[in-house]
């Protein structure tokens, strides 16, 4: 999508600190973190969001979980923990309509999901 800025990131066309990639995933440092590891694991095809990756016949889902999962070993914090939160449509705030997986952690966070 030509407008879409995570397309971008996936095309080069905007700079990201890269962690991750495969054929399909890309994952890069968010450029407002949250916490001392905030990554943003996404499909390099366009996609608004989880309920539009559901409906897919392939598996693409399981494997944003499985890079996610990767990620958080590989930034060493599989052994204290982390969490994975993606935000959908607009009570979900989501603010980028391309689907992404945040991966956060690096230190304890807050018992609140909202
Ligand atoms: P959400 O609210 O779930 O749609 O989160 C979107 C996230 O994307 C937010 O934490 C900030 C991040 N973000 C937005 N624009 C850019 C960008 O140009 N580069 C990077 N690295 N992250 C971005």
């Amino acid at each position: 999508m030509s407008d879409c800025v995570f397309c971008k990131i996936v095309k080069g066309e905007i700079p990201s600190t890269r962690v991750y990639e495969d054929e399909e995933i890309l994952a890069f440092r968010d450029v407002n973190p949250q916490a001392p590891t905030h990554i943003l694991v996404v499909p390099k095809e366009h996609m608004a969001n989880v309920l539009a990756c559901a409906e897919r016949k392939d598996d693409l889902i399981g494997k944003l979980f499985k890079a996610a999962a990767a990620i958080a070993r590989e930034q060493d914090v599989a052994e204290t923990g982390f969490r994975l939160v993606t935000n959908c449509g607009e009570h979900g705030a989501q603010s980028v309509h391309h689907l992404h997986i945040h991966l956060l952690g690096g230190r304890q966070l807050t018992e609140r999901m909202v």
